[in-house]
């Protein structure tokens, strides 16, 4: 069976948003139209904690977007975003969520950032994604949301590695693209034998 993943459609990822992708917005009514399509529908939210060790303000001396070391490998320092709680971490109100079978929060332990819908960023900690999947015979996932290049493209990779078949719907996605972090994933997903394809073709 299949499912739909709805990844970070959340407002401080759309325009206006605390770190908002270009467009974000735009791909909602596809995303909204494919949801017509899936019995299972699963959506993930980025929920951090205030203070959390992915926002460049709790590092003294850096900005936003600088790279860190972290116990768990290279970490991206973002602005603060998606603090739990807040309408920034809302999903977008036109983003239809009525047919959500499962709610993946991630991100929300202070010191371990989580991009993938299936591990953490330490690849040790697993969300359940996997678990829930096994349980209800689906094999398929369809990924959407923001952004291409960080969770959705964890997501993709990770999936692969769990043994799912992995599809990102091209025209559901949106990247934030630092330095070629955009053309660095598709190539990345293609390698590892993620398949794309159009909405119209789900
Ligand atoms: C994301 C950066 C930080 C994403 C989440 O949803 O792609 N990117 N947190
Ligand atoms: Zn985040």
């Amino acid at each position: 069976m299949r499912a739909l993943v709805i990844i970070d459609v959340q407002n401080d990822f759309c325009p206006g948003g605390a770190l908002a992708v270009q467009d974000g917005d735009t791909i909602i009514p596809v995303i909204n139209q494919l949801s017509e399509k899936f019995d299972h529908i699963i959506f993930t939210q980025d929920w951090h904690p205030a203070g959390h060790s992915s926002f460049a303000s709790v590092h003294p001396g850096k900005t936003a977007y600088d790279v860190v070391q972290m116990s768990y490998g290279n970490q991206v320092l973002w602005p603060d975003h998606c603090v739990q709680g807040t309408y920034g971490a809302v999903f977008h109100n036109e983003l239809i969520t009525v047919k959500a079978q499962m709610v993946i929060r991630k991100g929300f332990r202070k010191e371990l950032d989580s991009y993938s819908a299936f591990y953490e960023n330490d690849h040790i900690r697993r969300t359940g994604l996997s678990g829930y999947l096994r349980d209800n015979d689906i094999d398929t996932l369809y990924l959407t949301g923001l952004a291409t290049d960080f969770c959705v493209k964890w997501s993709a990779l990770d999936g692969i590695r769990e043994g799912f078949s992995i599809y990102v719907v091209e025209d559901a996605v949106k990247a934030i693209d630092l330095n070629g972090s955009l053309a660095a994933a598709w190539k990345e997903m293609d390698e590892a034998g993620v398949t794309f394809i159009r909405a119209s073709d789900v």
